[in-house]
């Protein structure tokens, strides 16, 4: 399997993220690329392909005109504004007031942050950009050989339509399933094991029937991000029943979470789609530092064998995991076990 990565990710690495009321260093950071490039050099992954340029074209089919030009412009106007150290939102659009976007990057940072322990630094633009052509030079190579893995970063499945946060900017995986459709595939499924529901996602194809969304998750109660991945959300208008979330409680193992993968994967097959993207975050492990599932490293090979069950074109999208020295291990073994299958 081929691997689609660039060095460009460390372009985007904030001084702080807000948590638990204090600053602390980011739990998204350049080493998790690293200890996963490790490990797939290990395990005798040997192609690896840096992506050419993003084209904006195709990003432009799943996130608005105003929210790229803001992602684009956002630093040189914070720093416009005198302001020395990365931006972070103050004041958002919370209930009952205006959704007009205004003109003070102050502003613009609340309207289009979903969560603020996200920071925008002078090398976020770059880094999104390249971590979104490796998903879309990722999906070129799974029309051609079946399979692709695109280790990007920063993540994506938090970012919706006009929304950043949760360390996420452009929705990889979003992008990716536009561009298996743009290339002729009549329906795709879109499968996000990431501990956290895939927000994002979720509003992109919310009223769409030609992608199939599925999340497993921790149920909003408890987890990150709180707002969205109820189990009924079921989709609106044309895509009333293509929406579907497993939440799930503290502490659960892959007894309840390997059932509900089987679930969803039947799902998917019922759906039959012409590919299937996997939103791969690997924070459902044990001992991730900011999540409360509890799968081992072993669960990984069981659920990438499922998954390579499907006998579908598949794409493998990186998003979170934050027990940096097992993400590696963690992350090989769904690949591993998928080609295994
Ligand atoms: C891509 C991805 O995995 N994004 C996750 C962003 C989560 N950021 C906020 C985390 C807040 C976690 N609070 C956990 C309390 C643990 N005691
Ligand atoms: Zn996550």
């Amino acid at each position: 399997m081929k691997v689609f990565s660039s060095e460009s990710h460390r372009l985007h690495f904030p001084n702080g993220e807000l948590f638990g009321g204090e600053f602390v260093r980011p739990f998204e950071c350049p080493e998790r690329w690293d200890y996963i490039v490790d490990r797939l050099k290990q395990r005798g992954y040997s192609n690896f392909v840096t992506p050419g340029e993003l084209d904006l074209s195709v990003v432009a089919k799943v996130h608005s005109q105003d929210y790229i030009q803001f992602l684009e412009n956002a630093w040189n106007e914070w720093a416009a504004e005198g302001y020395t150290a990365d931006a972070l939102p103050t004041v958002v659009p919370a209930r009952r007031m205006q959704q007009r976007i205004p003109n003070h990057i102050d502003g613009k940072l609340g309207y289009y942050c979903m969560a603020m322990e996200t920071a925008i630094t002078s090398g976020t633009w770059q880094a999104v950009k390249s971590s979104a052509a490796c998903a879309i030079y990722a999906q070129k190579q799974v029309i051609s050989e079946g399979s692709a893995f695109a280790l990007c970063r920063p993540p994506g499945h938090h970012s919706g339509k006009d929304l950043y946060g949760g360390y996420c900017f452009l929705n990889n995986a979003a992008i990716a399933v536009q561009s298996f459709l743009d290339d002729g595939a009549k329906r795709v499924a879109l499968l996000d094991v990431d501990f956290h529901h895939g927000n994002g996602s979720q509003d992109i194809f919310y009223d769409r029937d030609d992608v199939l969304f599925l999340s497993l998750h921790g149920r909003p109660e408890d987890a990150f991000p709180h707002f969205l991945g109820y189990q009924d959300e079921y989709g609106a208008s044309n895509g009333e029943g293509f929406n579907v979330n497993f939440p799930m409680p503290p502490d659960t193992t892959y007894d309840l979470w390997g059932d509900a993968l089987n679930q969803a994967c039947k799902k998917i097959t019922e759906f039959s789609p012409d590919a299937v993207v996997v939103s791969l975050g690997v924070d459902t492990f044990e001992d991730d530092p900011i999540s409360f599932f509890k799968l081992s490293s072993d669960n990984f090979k069981s659920y990438g064998e499922r998954i390579g069950q499907l006998k579908l074109p598949t794409l493998f999208v990186m998003e979170g995991g934050y027990a940096v020295e097992e993400i590696g291990v963690n992350t090989v073994n769904v690949l591993d076990a998928y080609q295994g299958a």
